[in-house]
């Protein structure tokens, strides 16, 4: 199945929009679990069980599992494993924001949906379409293509104008007529710019977007859906990882983050 039609199913089945990143960075885990055999895994297991129910997909960030070399990445797989198992229709992104030259990227590819099995991940696009190809060539998975990031610094190459308009407008108008052949392509826009998101939106048509930046980066909901919603009142995966994976760091953290999850969900509904 096409990662997009895997999407739509679930969000059609369960009428969401939110997806809940585990960024399960060792620093912040509760304590009751950095000693035991399988931190992050567990945490996850945990977040995963208490969560499932309001969310089209989980996106971790491979940056938090590198960080602990091979434990990380083997917990990484765990993770990957338990959610193919347990939740077959949740859609998995990679969050690695890789790319590099053709034939290194097979190298990312055979990691990202050979070995994890992930349905999509996040790439950058500064080397082109013709070193992307390994990604987009794999018609069944998502690659979802940085425009216009959350982060306060990201307009510094990404406002840069070029030709009259700034970078990221280029971006977003060269993956939707060119690059978008096999129709699994995305786009990165964060919900810290509203502005820029409806400019997007406008550019790219019913295109779905990954949309971080809500929660601890201070995004607010309603601005995003009503600049983000597609003509299908959807096209959007609208992600949160610290403000429900650390709503608590005591032993009800799981209980704390299905609170969140749900609010999340409900609250882009409400605008919808
Ligand atoms: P929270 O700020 O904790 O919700 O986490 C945001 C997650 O989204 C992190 O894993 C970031 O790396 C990622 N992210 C951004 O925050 N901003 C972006 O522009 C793009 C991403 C991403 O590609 O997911």
């Amino acid at each position: 199945m096409k990662f997009q039609q895997k999407l739509d199913t679930r969000i059609q089945k369960i009428n969401s929009l939110a997806c809940v990143g585990l960024d399960a960075d060792m620093g912040k885990i509760p304590k009751h679990l950095k000693g035991s055999e399988f931190p992050q895994f567990s945490f996850n297991k945990a977040i995963v069980d208490a969560t499932h129910d309001v969310v089209i997909a989980y996106k971790p960030n491979s940056a938090f599992y590198e960080a602990r070399g091979v434990d990380g990445i083997a917990e990484l797989k765990m993770t990957c494993d338990y959610l193919h198992e347990q939740h077959p229709d949740i859609s998995i992104i990679l969050d690695a924001k890789r790319a590099d030259i053709g034939n290194t990227n097979e190298g990312y590819v055979k990691f990202a949906f050979d070995y994890l099995g992930v349905d999509a991940i996040t790439l950058h696009p500064y080397l082109g379409y013709e070193a992307l190809k390994p990604f987009l060539d794999r018609t069944d998975r998502g690659c979802i293509i940085l425009c216009r990031t959350s982060n306060s610094g990201s307009g510094e190459f990404q406002d840069l104008n070029v030709d009259g308009k700034p970078l990221y407008r280029i971006v977003a108008e060269r993956v939707a007529r060119e690059w978008n052949v096999n129709g699994n392509c995305l786009l990165v826009v964060g919900a810290t710019y509203p502005k820029e998101l409806a400019e997007v939106r406008n550019i790219v048509g019913d295109m779905t977007f990954l949309i971080p930046g809500i929660g601890a980066q201070g995004g607010d909901v309603e601005k995003t859906v009503r600049s983000g919603i597609n003509a299908q009142k959807q096209g959007m995966i609208i992600n949160s990882a610290r403000g429900i994976i650390f709503a608590s760091t005591q032993a009800d953290f799981a209980e704390k983050a299905g609170i969140e999850a749900k609010k999340l969900r409900d609250e882009i509904n409400k605008y919808r």
